[in-house]
């Protein structure tokens, strides 16, 4: 993530620089709409982001899987900006998806990790993300430096449009730049993390909650337990629960919050509460210091304070770590997980 952020972030200055997208920074202003395609975790990052641009530009975002998109009959119109977000650059739906689009008139951005990859060379421009080689199968750190990305963009494209007033940018390029601090300091919670695994190793099922910019995140928590840990998980934006899935919930059932503090907070104790009247086991990620989540959940663990279009960058982390221990608790290799493959190529 500091590697994603370094050169491209001069908070001081307050500015980005965003050299491949900068030359379609117009077009991104005055795109009718923008269309994030992407598969697996990458398509989780196009959720965060549809929140984000929609919040700082105003620009109507609609988020599509790939392997979908690529076989319906989409409306794609002449000027259409079409953002593929993939970590391998070699995701066989993604790269259809987009040289469709193409043939219609829409224009590529490419959010990718590997350098000169199939979609990064078919996209009209982009950015990489610079994440680093990712050595597990299951996408990890390429989901955090592609929200970094994409909140570059976003900001970018508000700061241009005059979406987002100048205190509102200033800040939000210093939470930015803060980013990587705080996620060392998350890291120090590892062991506390492992024990936890230990005792919830051998749930049958898991379900993660979370509303707004961490609904997401409570997606992507899911995935990620299913492929590392072979445990059946579903995610589900906090607010639905009540229209299906509270049926889950007895003493059996480990729920994942993700309840960082942010406008949505005081709903998603209210969810809390709900689920403790069903005796379902809470695990709480909160926000550091916040007693009143920590008095209802069963277990917490604690991230640094951040802004709330940046905070999954944070919250995912915990439930990445939760997934690789659970997997290693049960004796699983969890860097080549049975069945998946790095990259989807057919
Ligand atoms: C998409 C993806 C990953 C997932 C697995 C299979 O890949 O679904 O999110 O973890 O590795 O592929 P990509 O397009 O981001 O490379």
């Amino acid at each position: 993530i500091y590697d994603c952020l370094r050169g491209r972030l001069d908070a001081t200055a307050g500015t980005i620089t965003m050299s491949g997208v900068e030359k379609y920074a117009e077009q991104i202003m005055n795109a009718n709409r923008i269309v994030m395609v992407a598969c697996g975790t990458s398509w989780h990052a196009g959720l965060v982001a549809e929140y984000i641009f929609e919040e700082l530009c105003r620009i109507n975002v609609e988020v599509e899987y790939a392997s979908e998109f690529r076989y319906r009959n989409p409306v794609i119109n002449k000027g259409d900006v079409i953002i593929a977000i993939s970590q391998s650059g070699e995701t066989a739906d993604t790269l259809v998806a987009i040289e469709n689009a193409k043939a219609k008139g829409a224009i590529i951005l490419g959010v990718v990790n590997v350098v000169g990859s199939s979609i990064a060379r078919i996209s009209d421009a982009g950015a990489y993300t610079h994440a680093g080689p990712e050595i597990g199968v299951a996408s990890t750190k390429a989901f955090t430096a592609q929200l970094a990305v994409l909140t570059m963009i976003a900001l970018k494209v508000a700061h241009m449009k005059g979406s987002i007033d100048q205190q509102r940018y200033i800040h939000l390029l210093k939470e930015l730049d803060a980013i990587p601090e705080k996620v060392t300091r998350l890291l120090e919670q590892e062991e506390q993390i492992k024990k936890l695994a230990e005792k919830y190793k051998d749930a049958q099922d898991f379900l993660f909650l979370g509303r707004g910019y961490n609904f997401p995140v409570a997606l992507e928590g899911a995935l990620k337990l299913k492929e590392i840990s072979y445990i059946h998980a579903e995610g589900y934006p906090a607010a639905e629960m009540k229209h299906g899935p509270i049926a889950l919930v007895d003493e059996n059932l480990p729920v994942v919050f993700i309840a960082t503090k942010d406008s949505y907070h005081e709903k998603v104790i209210s969810n809390m509460q709900e689920i403790k009247a069903r005796k379902g086991k809470v695990i709480a990620i909160i926000t550091e210091g916040d007693e009143h989540s920590t008095a209802l959940a069963n277990d917490v663990i604690v991230v640094p304070e951040a802004d709330e279009i940046v905070a999954p960058m944070l919250s995912t982390i915990p439930t990445q770590l939760l997934a690789y221990y659970i997997g290693v608790a049960k004796d699983f290799d969890v860097d080549k997980p049975r069945n998946l493959a790095k990259s989807v190529t057919v």
